[in-house]
């Protein structure tokens, strides 16, 4: 055979085969071997991309949406952190939610629950609480909160300025399954029926109570606020005892007191401290990453990226996107992923150089 008609017979097989495509589309059948490569990657590749937002740049237009509506008729006031990959698609990395929430002195969000389950990270402001099983806790800069899926939450600020905390959903997870519901509550918040500091004492002190499993949320911690004043303690005293690791630096996870998991059944969160003048080796993993600076400055390399980050900055850390910090001053880093839903489902895996 001369070249020619190898090239005319590859064209001619192309053609039969196009043809046969052709007639597997109005049966709705498809080729497998024609985008099985696609199924199967070698190695991922997150469509997510590295961003940061500033706070400084994105507080003046948030205190702007504080003039144009209140809390009650946005139900929330919350500016999405929209990865540039997923415009209009209400997602920071592939599979987490995040916003940027403002609450202004004497306000409600009013009570409501969904499948979503939802953790705040409080990043400025005095006097805002939110309810949740009955109990209000006061929400400080730093503090981890969370709301456990299908819990009534609603939020309010008692305080004299305004109060802005980080958001993070699992939204595009449950939006992926298709199975969300909300509803609303009979009132704009909910009632009380226990002291605040109740669930921190029962739980988040070394003890548990005799006579309750701790269940109470089923698979989320009962604790609904891990203070920053005992997580940065805790980092601080762990950071004297042994030198940082050259990849996680100082890591403690957020842990669930009943069975020492994660404290949410689709979403990991932890605190890495860095200290001044120390640079992690890099690393990567397949959970994509949002990571907020509750204190320090430094330096983030991710992909193509480096970010200098300053406290409040949030930033999105793609997946398998090897990454490190270059922390100019004492840092407290505050993150959280899809990596115990990853974990669960057997898919997790990281790398350290
Ligand atoms: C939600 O319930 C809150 O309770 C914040 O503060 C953001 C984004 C989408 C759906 C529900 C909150 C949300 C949300």
């Amino acid at each position: 055979m001369n070249e020619h008609a190898t090239i005319a017979s590859d064209e001619a097989t192309r053609a039969k085969r196009q043809d046969f495509y052709d007639r597997l589309a109005p049966h709705n059948l498809a080729p497998l071997w024609e985008v099985l490569k696609g199924l199967m990657p070698r190695e991922p590749t997150s469509q997510a991309v590295p961003f940061q937002w500033r706070y400084e740049d994105v507080r003046p237009l948030l205190m702007e949406a504080g003039g144009l509506l209140t809390a009650e008729e946005a139900e929330r006031r919350v500016l999405v952190l929209e990865n540039p990959s997923f415009v209009g698609e209400s997602r920071a990395t592939s599979t987490i939610y995040a916003g940027l929430q403002l609450i202004l002195p004497g306000e409600t969000a009013p009570a409501h629950r969904h499948t979503a389950s939802a953790l705040r990270f409080m990043l400025e402001g005095e006097g805002a609480f939110t309810a949740v099983g009955g109990e209000r806790t006061t929400m400080k800069a730093g503090d981890f909160v969370i709301t456990p899926n299908w819990a009534y939450h609603d939020h309010g600020n008692e305080g004299g300025g305004p109060c802005v905390w980080l958001d993070g959903l699992d939204l595009p997870m449950v939006r992926f399954f298709e199975a969300g519901f909300s509803e609303g509550y009979n009132d704009k918040s909910q009632s009380l029926t226990r002291p605040e500091g109740d669930a921190l004492a029962r739980f988040g002190s070394g003890l548990l109570p005799l006579d309750d499993s701790g269940r109470r949320y089923g698979l989320t911690t009962p604790i609904f606020n891990y203070p920053y004043e005992r997580t940065r303690e805790a980092l601080v005293a762990a950071a004297k005892g042994e030198d940082p690791d050259p990849h996680t630096a100082t890591t403690l996870r957020y842990a669930n007191p009943v069975d020492g998991g994660w404290t949410m059944p689709t979403m990991s969160a932890w605190m890495t401290h860095v200290p001044k003048g120390f640079t992690t080796k890099r690393m990567r993993s397949t959970d994509g990453i949002v990571m907020c600076v509750a204190e320090g400055r430094g330096e983030i390399t991710t992909r193509d990226k480096t970010f200098s980050f300053g406290p409040r900055d949030v930033m999105v850390l793609p997946a398998w996107a090897w990454r490190s910090v270059k922390a100019s001053e004492d840092c407290f880093l505050f993150c959280l992923s899809d990596r115990v839903a990853q974990e669960k489902l057997g898919f997790f895996r990281e790398e350290r150089a």
